[in-house]
C-alpha cells in the first residue's frame, strides 16, 4: 500500500481508541501539578500525546517503539550505504511501519516531484540582509511558502470538515519535509559559497541531494542521513516540538507552525547549544591549546570558567534526559567508525570534554543531569566534513525536526486534537495555595 493509504488506515483504527479514552475515561487522573512546576517550565507534567516517539530519562529517545539502533537496523538502506534514507524514516514516523524497498522507492519519488522550491521563497530570503542569521532566513523561506498552503486552502473553501483536515495537513507537511532540505542548501550556498547554487540531483535521495546540493563529498551523503534522522523527533514537550503543535492546534496551517518551531529551535538552550559547543570549543583551543596539547587539567579549568561566569556548558544537561543521550552515542559511533575522524584532534577534544564535564557538573551540582546531549557530538562531524560555519548547525537540526514536527501535527488533525488552552493563576492565588498546604 501507499503511504497515504496506509496512513488513512493507521489513522481511521487509531481514531475510536482516542475517542474512547475521552468519553469513558476522560476525568482519569494521570498527574497532578506542583507549584514548582507551574513556575518551572511545566517540567514533566504529563499532558501531551504523541504515539510519533518517546523519550525514556533513562533509555533515551524510542522512534515508533525502537531504539536509534533498531531503527537504523530496520529500516531499508540506501544504495550503497549502511543509513536509510530520509525518506524511508518519513514512511516509518508517520505509519510506525517498516516499509519494504518498493514503498520506500514510491516515496523516494513522490519526494522528487515536492521537492521543487518555488521562486517566490529563494526571493524572500535574499531579500534578508545577508548577516541575518541562517535560522531566520529557514524561517522565513518555510513561512513564505504558506502562500500556497493546501490545507488554507482547504479551511477557506467552505467545504473544511474535521474527519478528512488531517489529509490537507499531510499534503503541507509532505511538501515542507521534502523542500526544507532545498532551502537549507540555498540558505548555506548563498551565505558561505559565494552565492554558487547547485542545482537538485533528480537521481539522489534526500541524504545524497543535500550533501551534493551544498558542495559535499560522497561519505557526507551518509552524514547527512544520520544527522537528519536522530534530529528529527524528541517526544512533543520540547521547544520546537510543542511550539509547532500548539501553533497548528489554532488550526494555522503547517507552515504557519513549523516557522514558529524553528524560531523555538533557534534558543540556545535548545537547537543553537551545537553551534555553542562549536565556539566554546574552538575558543578554548585557541586560548588553552595554541603551544600546547589539550589536557584533562586545562579541560576541567574551561569548564569550570565557563561555570563561573554565570554561562551554562553548551551540550550538556537535559530536561527529561538523566543520562548520556543516545544520539549522542549514536553519533560518537559513527566518529569512532570513521578513519580520519577518529583521530581528528577536534574529535578528540571534544571525547575528552565528555571525559571531564559530567564530573564537573556533579561537583557543581547544579544540573540535574550532567551527561551530553546530542548536542555536544554534531558539530564536529560537520566541521571535519567542512561544514565549519556552525552558525548553520541549527539549520541542520531543524531540516531533522521538520521530519517529527510535521508527523506529529499530521496525526493531530487526524485525531481532532483540541486547540491548546492550559489555564494559568495569578501568584497571589498560588501564594493563598501554599499558605492552606
Ligand atoms: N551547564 C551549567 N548549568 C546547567 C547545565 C549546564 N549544561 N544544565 C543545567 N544547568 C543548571 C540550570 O541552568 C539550572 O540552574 P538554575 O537553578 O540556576 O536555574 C540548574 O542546573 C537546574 O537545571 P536542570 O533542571 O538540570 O535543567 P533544565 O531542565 O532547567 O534545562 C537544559 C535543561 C538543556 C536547558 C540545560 O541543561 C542547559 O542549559 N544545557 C546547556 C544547553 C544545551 O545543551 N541545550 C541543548 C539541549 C538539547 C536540545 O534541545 O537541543
Amino acid at each position: 500500500m501507499a503511504l497515504k493509504e496506509t496512513l488513512k488506515q493507521k489513522i481511521e483504527e487509531h481514531r475510536p481508541r482516542t475517542t474512547r479514552l475521552v468519553k469513558e475515561f476522560g476525568k482519569v487522573i494521570i498527574d497532578q501539578v506542583t507549584i514548582d512546576q507551574c513556575i518551572g517550565g511545566a517540567r514533566d507534567i504529563r499532558c501531551l500525546v504523541t504515539d510519533i516517539s518517546y523519550l525514556d530519562p533513562q533509555e533515551g529517545i524510542r522512534f515508533r517503539g525502537k531504539t536509534i539502533p533498531e531503527t537504523f537496523e530496520a529500516l531499508p538502506k540506501a544504495p550503497g550505504s549502511d543509513y536509510p534514507t530520509v525518506e524511508s524514516f518519513w514512511y516509518f514516523l508517520l505509519t510506525g511501519e517498516v516499509p519494504t524497498q518498493a514503498q520506500v522507492d514510491e516515496v523516494v519519488a513522490e519526494w522528487k516531484v515536492r521537492q521543487e522550491v518555488p521562486q517566490y521563497v529563494f526571493d524572500a530570503i535574499r531579500a534578508l540582509p545577508k548577516e541575518s542569521h541562517p535560522m531566520v532566513m529557514l524561517s522565513v523561506g518555510i513561512l513564505a511558502l504558506q502562500k500556497d498552503s493546501k490545507f488554507c486552502g482547504f479551511y477557506n473553501s467552505g467545504k473544511f470538515n474535521k474527519m478528512n483536515a488531517w489529509e490537507y495537513v499531510y499534503e503541507d507537511a509532505y511538501d515542507l519535509v521534502a523542500r526544507i532540505p532545498v532551502i537549507a542548501a540555498f540558505i548555506y550556498n548563498l551565505k558561505y559559497r559565494g552565492d554558487k547554487q547547485i542545482g537538485i540531483d533528480k537521481g539522489a535521495d534526500c541524504g545524497a541531494n543535500f550533501a551534493r546540493m551544498i558542495g559535499q563529498c560522497k561519505e557526507y551523503e551518509d552524514v547527512a542521513r544520520m544527522y537528519f534522522i536522530l534530529h528529527s523527533d524528541h517526544e512533543s514537550g520540547n521547544v520546537s516540538a510543542h511550539t509547532t503543535h500548539l501553533v497548528h492546534s489554532a488550526l494555522s496551517d503547517p507552515y504557519y507552525a513549523y516557522s514558529a518551531g524553528l524560531n523555538g529551535l533557534a534558543g540556545p538552550l535548545h537547537g543553537l547549544a551545537n553551534q555553542e559547543v562549536l565556539d566554546w570549543t574552538i575558543k578554548f583551543q585557541e586560548k588553552y591549546c595554541k603551544d600546547v596539547e589539550p589536557t584533562k587539567e586545562l579541560v576541567t579549568k574551561a569548564l569550570w570558567d565557563t561555570l563561573n561566569s554565570g554561562q551554562v556548558i553548551p551540550g550538556y544537561g537535559h530536561a527529561v534526559l538523566r543520562k548520556t543521550d543516545p544520539r549522542y552515542t549514536s553519533q560518537r559511533e559513527f566518529c569512532l567508525k570513521t578513519p580520519g575522524l577518529k583521530d581528528d584532534p577536534l574529535f578528540k577534544l571534544v571525547a575528552m570534554i565528555f571525559e571531564v564535564a559530567p564530573g564537573v557538573l556533579m561537583e557543581h551540582g547544579k544540573a540535574k543531569n550532567p551527561w551530553p546531549n546530542v548536542d555536544a557530538q554534531s558539530g564536529v562531524i560537520q566541521w571535519y566534513y567542512g561544514v565549519k560555519e556552525w552558525d548553520f548547525y541549527t539549520v541542520l537540526f531543524g531540516v531533522g525536526r521538520a521530519l517529527g514536527c510535521m508527523a506529529n501535527i499530521t496525526w493531530d488533525r487526524g485525531l481532532g486534537y483540541a486547540i491548546e488552552r492550559p489555564k494559568s493563576v495569578t501568584t497571589p492565588m498560588l501564594e493563598k495555595w501554599a499558605e492552606e498546604g
